[in-house]
């Protein structure tokens, strides 16, 4: 069975336990990282000291979008892994873009959620949530044309900012209006994979 290495509260993990779910692939999720800590059998697998990492009978693969094209296209089949390289395409450079989107909502996210309230920068948390905004609005533009970040249907290319999105939508931030956005948000929301491992309370 696919075992999912890493703590859940990580952006990072939920999106590989979401397609799990997605594939309905059967896996094993163990606590690691964070307060978890590592053990020397994990820092073997993943010299990083970083989460995900997934054992899929002899493959050991680390890197959550890796890990996504991984599971997608051996399990996905055309919906998870279109044989087209340009339609493909549409979808995976939104998977990586949203490494740029966790820079920018970082700093917003580590106060509001991980520090305690007398600790929080206040005016990091504003300048994080005003460039957050900004590139949502680049996310608007797509989604206003296509109804998903993979083209004219749900894919690998909705998963990485899928779950960026919900924690953008939870944090007590100002945001601007962002009605494809919003609306791309609330069809995720009725995915179970979605709701079991990306909507839980920010910690
Ligand atoms: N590019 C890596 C980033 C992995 C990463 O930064 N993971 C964070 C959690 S989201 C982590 O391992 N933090 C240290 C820890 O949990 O102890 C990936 O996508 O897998």
């Amino acid at each position: 069975m696919l075992i999912l290495w890493g703590r859940l509260n990580s952006h990072n993990v939920k999106k590989v336990a979401w397609l799990a779910e997605e594939l309905g692939l059967p896996y094993e999720r163990r606590d690691i990282g964070g307060k978890f800590g590592f053990t020397d059998a994990y820092l073997a697998m993943n010299p990083n000291r970083l989460i995900p990492t997934i054992e899929d009978g002899d493959v050991v693969l680390w890197e959550s979008n890796a890990i996504l094209r991984y599971l997608g296209s051996r399990y996905g089949g055309d919906a998870f892994w279109p044989a087209d390289p340009a339609t493909r395409a549409v979808g995976d450079k939104w998977m990586d873009w949203m490494f740029s989107f966790a820079d920018a909502q970082r700093d917003a996210f580590i106060n509001l959620v991980r520090r305690p309230e007398g600790e929080r920068d206040r005016a990091a948390v504003a300048a994080s949530a005003k460039v957050s905004g900004a590139m949502m609005a680049r996310l608007e533009a797509a989604l206003a044309k296509t109804g998903w970040l993979s083209g004219e249907r749900f894919g690998l290319g909705d998963i990485p900012m899928g779950v960026y999105a919900h924690t953008f939508f939870t944090l007590p931030i100002d945001r601007p209006a962002l009605p494809a956005v919003e609306d791309w948000y609330r069809r995720l929301t009725t995915r179970p994979g979605y709701a079991a491992n990306v909507m839980i309370p920010l910690t």
